[in-house]
């Protein structure tokens, strides 16, 4: 069914701010149900228009700022074969940041707003992005638990109620379903290999295990978000629920790489279907969001020095548009 009272000239004005904002949520359980969305120049509540900026934003920060950890071993890879794979995927995690900015600007915010509003502190981006990369195991325990991560909670996105982000996130799934292949791959070798990588492979696992775990939010009943995001559709799966996913999913690959999951408390629970596993310190996940990560300055030093850098080419930019603009009115 498609939903003519949504934007469209003519349509009557909702009454007041409450009719509003419930016809509004009803348009948009329509627009999903037939496999629609809603669109730039659709009419859209101003708390909606907000509430994507937020997310859209702060998941292309976490891609642009994702890319410094592995960035970092680039030109340490132990081949040129996994120097190559590893440059291609963090220029694609750069790649998915542009896609995501873009659908942001769509909604009216500009590359300048969200930036500054990144360096300032402002906005946020993933927690999991300010611990460090101390060994090559790390750059395999990101693509295997980061980038699964990532997809679980993107492929639900992939349904979101807003077209241009829904639409991003086809893209990056395929993208990010290749970078976690990759990643378990390093991760197979190093468990395969002598007993000092397949100590750094377990070293890794312990160190990024509860973080990955974190990536999915806080708990539900802590998620001050989640409730109208549901309304509106921009959620489709809770944070629990994605979480459980990636756990029961996880589990069996790291025994099949004869690694130990950091979790004492980690059972399978035949009654459920689910692994049961340990309790995750949210205080670490708080203060990793309040900026207080191993690595929360060097991350916004590094996003500030390249922003910086980077003027004189938005200005050449700037000044070819002005001087094609002049040409093609003369
Ligand atoms: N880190 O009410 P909640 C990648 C914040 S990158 C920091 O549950 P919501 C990759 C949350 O923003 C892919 N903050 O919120 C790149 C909220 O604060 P605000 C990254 C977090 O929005 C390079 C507050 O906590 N993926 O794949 O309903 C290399 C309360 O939370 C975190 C995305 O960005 C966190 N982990 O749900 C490798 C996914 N969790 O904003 C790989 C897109 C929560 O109210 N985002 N917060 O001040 C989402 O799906 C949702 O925003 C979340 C949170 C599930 C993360």
């Amino acid at each position: 069914m498609y939903t003519p009272e949504l934007g469209k000239p003519g349509a009557a004005a909702p009454v007041s701010r409450r009719g509003e904002a419930r016809a509004f949520v009803a348009a948009v359980a329509a627009r999903v149900a037939a496999d629609e969305f809603i669109e730039p120049k659709d009419w859209m509540p101003e708390a909606y228009r907000r509430t994507l900026i937020r997310q859209i934003s702060q998941h292309a920060h976490s891609e642009i700022v994702g890319m410094l950890p592995e960035g970092n071993w680039i030109s340490r890879a132990p081949s040129l074969r996994r120097k190559a794979v590893l440059l291609a995927k963090v220029q694609d995690e750069g790649g998915h940041g542009l896609y995501l900015y873009c659908a942001a600007e769509t909604l009216g915010a500009s590359r300048d707003e969200m930036t500054e509003a990144l360096l300032a502190g402002k906005a946020k981006y993933s927690t999991i992005f300010n611990y460090p990369t101390l060994t090559w195991a790390d750059i395999g325990a990101i693509g295997w638990l980061v980038d699964g991560a990532a997809i679980m909670n993107q492929v639900p996105l992939q349904r979101t109620s807003y077209g241009p982000y829904a639409r991003a996130m086809v893209r990056v799934c395929k993208e990010e379903s290749f970078h976690q292949r990759q990643g378990f791959e390093i991760m197979m070798a190093m468990a395969n290999g002598t007993p000092e990588q397949k100590e750094m492979a377990q070293d890794a696992l312990n160190r990024w295990w509860w973080p990955s775990l974190m990536m999915f939010g806080p708990p539900d009943a802590d998620s001050p978000n989640s409730a109208q995001g549901f309304r509106w559709r921009i959620k489709r799966d809770s944070n629990d629920d994605l979480r459980q996913k990636f756990v029961d999913i996880t589990t069996p690959q790291a025994e099949f790489l004869g690694l130990t999951v950091p979790d004492a408390d980690l059972r399978w629970d035949a009654d459920r279907g689910h692994y049961d596993f340990g309790a995750i310190d949210w205080e670490e996940f708080y203060a990793v969001v309040r900026g207080e990560g191993p690595v929360a300055k060097e991350r916004m030093e590094a996003r500030r020095e390249a922003w910086e850098d980077g003027a004189w080419v938005r200005e050449a930019a700037d000044a070819y548009e002005a001087k094609r603009q002049a040409r093609a009115a003369a």
